[in-house]
């Protein structure tokens, strides 16, 4: 008779204890967390990020305005959306920490996908586009990108709210036009933060025009009149991915911060880049 010691059973139970603890720390962090707030601890307004060396802008926790009532019939209808508190990045991702990505990770740089020249000589970018958002960037990329950060995509819901603040603005700025506070009809990408009047409630930079930008969120047209009213997290399924703020090449209309972009996630294109989000972590 062979006597076969369950193996199987050992590395689950082994399994199911360290994710146990780890669900257990994450509910204390949580708990010391809302402990200070109610303390009185307030998040700084402003951190950076260690790994990529960004900043970062505080949300505070709030109900928000999401979508339009007159526009394409998949941002109907505005409805009030409480989103918890969390950071986004002051700007989109740079040529110049994206590299830092590359290097750390030794993964290829993004091939060059449209007009305006190349932007990589090899595992180099060129100088000129150091400071430039970072493009031909796909949304699996995008995902990696943030996760090497310890950070993550935002949900739409966060993106539309960092970018259009609690009152339901049409552009970062306000509702009205103005073609000073952002970088769109136009050739090609400019250095991020270059139209600082054209920032958001919460400071966040270029979230109208320049790049496009991934958000988490799978896209289904009619998401919005059944989505959640707390922290949506998008369709659980789906086949595109949800994009936002208009590129540099977009006219107006589609640099509305309510505008639902959407494509395959394997898709690389000129007009598309990404920033990162992040939850609160106590100090
Ligand atoms: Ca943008």
């Amino acid at each position: 008779m062979t006597i076969t010691f369950p193996f199987d059973f050992l590395v689950k139970s082994v399994l199911n204890f360290f994710i146990a603890q780890m669900a257990k720390m994450k509910t204390l962090a949580l708990a010391f967390l809302i402990l200070l707030i109610g303390a009185g601890w307030k998040p700084p307004g402003r951190v950076i990020t260690e790994v990529d060396g960004a900043e970062m802008v505080l949300v505070p926790e709030g109900i928000f305005l999401q979508g339009e009532d007159y526009a394409f019939s998949d941002e109907v209808p505005m409805r009030e959306v409480f989103i918890s508190a969390f950071y986004i990045d002051l700007t989109e991702v740079t040529y110049e920490r994206y590299k830092k990505y590359i290097d750390s990770r030794g993964v290829e740089p993004p091939p060059d996908c449209g007009f305006s020249g190349p932007r990589w000589n090899g595992k180099e970018f060129y100088p000129e586009w150091a400071n430039h958002p970072v493009t031909c960037i796909t949304w699996l990329e995008a995902r990696d990108f943030c996760d090497w950060a310890g950070k993550r995509l935002p949900t739409e819901a966060e993106w539309e709210k960092a970018a259009r603040g609690t009152k339901g603005r049409i552009w970062p700025w306000g509702d009205k036009w103005d073609k000073e506070k952002l970088n769109s009809g136009s050739k090609q990408t400019l250095p991020v933060g270059n139209f600082p009047k054209g920032k958001s409630p919460f400071g966040a930079l270029d979230m109208a025009g320049n790049a496009f930008e991934w958000v988490n969120d799978y896209y289904n047209e009619a998401y919005y009149p059944t989505a959640p009213d707390r922290n949506p997290q998008g369709p659980s399924t789906g086949e595109d991915r949800v994009l936002k703020g208009g590129s540099f090449a977009s006219e107006q209309i589609l640099t509305r911060c309510s505008y639902r972009s959407h494509l395959k996630p394997d898709v690389r294109k000129i007009y598309n880049g990404f920033r990162c989000a992040q939850g609160l972590k106590a100090p």
